[in-house]
């Protein structure tokens, strides 16, 4: 089987100290998180920046900073800043990152309740934008889809030339009032996109792991992080990121993926085509 890639969204947006104590604030919490999760084998590290008291930035001073500081320690991981951002940010400043010289980002591909009050919007138009400024500007998109609508609605804007190929998607299943995911949540995403495209499985709370074993025995990709769980099992905090990629690199183990390398994650996702020389 091909090699697996293990993307680690260390920070979120949401996720607060008080939710569980080792989600990073600060440039230095965010390095060691960034360095833990490649040690445990994470090639891929998805990235909310925060101010020093946790306040969610898209600020591109604050990323740069961030980025090169987890450069400087962690060497070849891909870095995929967040176009997300938080709940109830403009468009204008969601984007405000893409300014800088980015190999990856995500994109996000349609709205949906996060709960409550909260809703994330993503216009067509949002989205027509945000895919055009990254065509523009060479970052690799990864196509966040919350539902099966949202795949509809990039293979609609692909076929419009909006969004080129290669298409990789990532199911983000089981947030409070989106798609949940179920086994059969699970097969429906990943039978609903193209046989070409790759998918990388993002589950929310307790989905995370047993999205993650459908995803490796399927062939897909897996994200894990204190963004999308805080718990290393029910009932206990995951002490930091690390072991969180290490849960997942040990199902790797047990059904013979081995993990990809960045290199090979961008050879297996054909970023190739896009520039990492010039990338922060
Ligand atoms: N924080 C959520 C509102 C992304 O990173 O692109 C949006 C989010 C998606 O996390
Ligand atoms: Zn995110």
């Amino acid at each position: 089987m091909n090699k697996l890639i293990v993307t680690c969204a260390i920070s979120g947006a949401e996720v607060m100290k008080n939710h569980n104590p080792y989600v990073p604030y600060t440039v230095a919490e965010m390095v060691r998180e960034a360095r833990e999760a490649v040690e445990a084998g994470a090639s891929i590290l998805h990235v909310h920046a925060r101010e020093d008291d946790g306040t969610p930035t898209q600020s591109k001073h604050r990323y740069e900073t961030i980025i090169r500081a987890i450069r400087a320690t962690c060497g070849d991981v891909i870095i995929q800043p967040s176009t997300g951002g938080a709940v109830g940010m403009t468009m204008d400043a969601r984007l405000a990152v893409c300014a800088l010289p980015l190999e990856m980002a995500t994109l996000d591909c349609g709205t949906l309740n996060f709960g409550g009050d909260d809703l994330f919007i993503n216009t067509e138009n949002d989205i027509i934008r945000a895919a055009k400024l990254m065509a523009e500007r060479r970052i690799f998109p990864e196509l966040e889809c919350f539902e099966k609508g949202h795949i509809d609605t990039v293979l609609r804007l692909f076929k419009k030339g909006y969004v080129q190929a290669p298409l990789h998607f990532s199911f983000v299943l089981g947030t409070p009032c989106g798609m949940q995911g179920e086994a059969r949540d699970f097969h429906f995403m990943r039978e609903s996109i193209p046989k070409d495209a790759t998918f990388s499985v993002v589950g929310i709370g307790r989905y995370e792991f047993p999205l993650a074993e459908l995803a490796i025995q399927y062939g897909g990709h897996v994200r894990v992080g204190l963004e999308d769980n805080i718990y290393l099992e029910k009932g206990i905090l995951a002490k930091g990121n690390r072991v969180l990629v290490e849960k997942v690199a040990a199902l790797a183990r047990q059904y013979h993926r081995p993990l990809a390398t960045a290199a090979e994650a961008r050879h297996i996702l054909g970023m190739e085509a896009f520039d990492h020389e010039n990338i922060l």
